[in-house]
């Protein structure tokens, strides 16, 4: 249930009664500091985010309650008003720096594993595409999974990922996409791996908002993840697989 006033305000622009139930359901188990935490998202309060970030930490939260609970349900009303032309392109970013400022604290938590790694991945938002918080988010809980992973950032070319498979000698390839015209470029990279004579050495896996399974499934890639817990666990399948 929302308690925040100013967040039972933000929510009023969800109005689509599936994404009511599901970004509702998002903020159901979080308490009064969490919806704190994505109200000022929302808002873009960055240096608040950071201070709330924080003091949930030092109270002893959850690195992944925060998270879901506080900046991802944040994202998610960003992500309503975007769509709905209630925001723009500023004042998103301005979201996404808030949700960086939050993220900084999060990510030595995540990252914090101290063992030797179970695996390379290679990881970066295809070509095209800009987005980069997800993926973000998934490199952040792959390396607290243990794996040693190589971002290659937004907007990467096909050969790009080849590169790095061989430079880093990495079994894993993980390629994110957010909008419907970059996805293709998923299948596109796939391809240059056949046509490199490389797709038997590595392991796909994909992801992103739009992304499907039935969609990883046409483009040929090993595994499909929902999100970042989930992109960990396929991972650590396609390392047993291999
Ligand atoms: C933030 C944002 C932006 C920011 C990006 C900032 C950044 N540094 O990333 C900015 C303002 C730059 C932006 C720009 C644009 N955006 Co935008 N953006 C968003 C927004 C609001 C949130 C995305 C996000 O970060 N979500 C939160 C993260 C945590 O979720 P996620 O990315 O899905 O990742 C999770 C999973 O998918 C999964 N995952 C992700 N990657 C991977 C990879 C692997 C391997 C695995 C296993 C799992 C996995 O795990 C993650 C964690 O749980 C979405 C709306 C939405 N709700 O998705 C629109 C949205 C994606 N954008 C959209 C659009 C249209 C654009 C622009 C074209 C707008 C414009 N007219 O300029 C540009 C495109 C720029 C470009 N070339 O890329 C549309 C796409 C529509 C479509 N059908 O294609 C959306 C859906 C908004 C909308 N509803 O219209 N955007």
């Amino acid at each position: 249930m929302i308690k925040h006033e100013g967040l039972k305000e933000e929510f009023k622009y969800v109005t689509n009664p599936d994404e009511q139930e599901h970004i509702g359901g998002l903020f159901a188990s979080g308490d009064m500091l969490m919806q704190e935490i994505a109200y000022n998202l929302i808002t873009g309060q960055n240096d608040q985010v950071g201070i709330l970030v924080k003091q949930a930490l030092d109270e002893d939260y959850t690195a992944n309650i925060v998270l879901d609970d506080g900046l991802i349900a944040g994202m998610a009303i960003v992500g309503v008003k975007f769509r709905d032309n209630i925001i723009f392109v500023p004042e998103v970013l301005i979201s996404a720096r808030a949700m960086k400022a939050g993220m900084e604290h999060i990510e030595p938590i995540l990252s914090a594993s101290g063992v030797k790694p179970i695996g390379t991945v290679i990881m970066g938002t295809v070509k095209g595409d800009l987005h980069d918080i997800g993926k973000n988010l998934c490199i952040m809980m792959l390396r607290g999974g243990g794996f040693s992973v190589h971002d290659l950032g937004v907007d990467t070319k096909p050969d790009d990922f080849i590169d790095a498979v061989m430079e880093h000698d990495a079994a894993i390839v993980g390629m994110s996409a957010l909008l419907t015209t970059t996805m293709p470029n998923m299948g596109t990279t796939i391809e240059a791996f056949e046509d490199a004579g490389m797709r038997e050495e590595v392991k796909i896996m994909v992801g992103g908002a739009p992304v499907t399974q039935e969609f990883a499934d046409e483009m040929g890639a090993d595994a499909y993840g929902a999100n970042a817990v989930d992109c960990v666990q396929k991972a650590k399948d396609l390392s047993a697989a291999k």
